[in-house]
């Protein structure tokens, strides 16, 4: 039997303690490294940061399973068994440019299905913590499940870069018209913290054309757990392997974003 109430204590304690780490690293210089392009970037701190989990999970849970972004987890083929899918930093370019608004994001799967979901913002020491069928908190207080709202009263999550090229969905008949539609849009600069915002309501939606399983796998947990629904554009469920655009929304909202916006024009 899988002992999540342990697995959930060390989940906890490392997070507090790979914080601290981030932490007392703003003293020092960060080296920093250009990934795919000048705007892909990775730090020692994000490397250490994640050796750090890698680590602690190998020591006290041998026989689970990791995927993570910056290459120290394994090499994962298949969902069998507890895997933690570990983004050491989500946000590195608010943490080298901001040292603020970025979140250590952990989801923790058993064959595929959500178990444990955690956002930790380090800078506020604030934690998002979902138990899959038992509720999420923020710190010590349980979220509420998300109340509905409509488009023109919406506040949603979207990086402007999508609206100016998208290979994906074509903006004019779809994220314009949307941007023109809702309340107000905001761009946080680090999906995870997108999720714990759609996950206590401050935002309505949050929409992106490219994650990895590591931006939305803590994420993901913690909005369902409050009633919030994550698909692909044309509103299928994630793939926890592979790269895939999101829309994460409260329920109603999620299906008027795909039906009357996205689907215009995906292409
Ligand atoms: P990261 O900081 O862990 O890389 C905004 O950049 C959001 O998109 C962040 O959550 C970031 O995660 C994520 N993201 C995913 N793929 C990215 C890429 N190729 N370049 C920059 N950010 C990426
Ligand atoms: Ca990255
Ligand atoms: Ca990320
Ligand atoms: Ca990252």
């Amino acid at each position: 039997m899988t002992n999540w109430t342990e697995i959930d204590q060390c989940a906890r304690a490392w997070l507090k303690e790979a914080g601290d780490k981030i932490i007392l690293s703003f003293q020092t210089a960060l080296q920093i490294k250009e990934k795919t392009n000048a705007n892909d970037l990775v730090t020692n701190i994000d490397q250490e940061t994640e050796r750090f989990f890698a680590k602690q999970i190998r020591q006290t849970f041998p026989g689970h399973r990791i995927m993570g972004e910056e290459g120290f987890g394994d090499d994962l083929k298949d969902l069998s068994g507890v895997v933690w899918i570990v983004d050491p930093i989500d946000g590195t370019t608010n943490f080298i440019h901001q040292k603020r608004n970025f979140m250590i994001s952990i989801g923790i799967f058993e064959n595929g299905e959500s178990r444990l979901g955690y956002i930790y913002d380090v800078v506020l020491n604030e934690i998002y913590v979902a138990v899959a069928g038992e509720g999420a908190y923020w710190n010590d207080e349980q979220l509420p499940m998300l109340k509905e709202t409509t488009v023109d009263k919406a506040v949603i999550g979207i990086n402007l870069t999508w609206l100016t090229s998208n290979r994906l969905l074509d903006p004019a008949k779809t994220l314009i018209p949307l941007a023109n539609d809702v309340r107000g849009t905001r761009s946080y600069g680090s999906a995870a913290m997108e999720f714990a915002y759609v996950s206590t309501g401050r935002l309505d939606a949050y929409i992106t054309m490219r994650l990895s399983p590591w931006d939305f796998a803590g994420g993901k947990i913690i909005l369902e757990e409050v009633g919030g629904k994550i698909t692909n554009l044309k509103g299928e469920p994630l793939n926890l392997l592979e790269k895939t655009p999101v829309v994460a929304a409260k329920p109603r909202l999620h299906e008027k974003i795909i039906e009357e916006y996205l689907k215009k024009g995906i292409q």
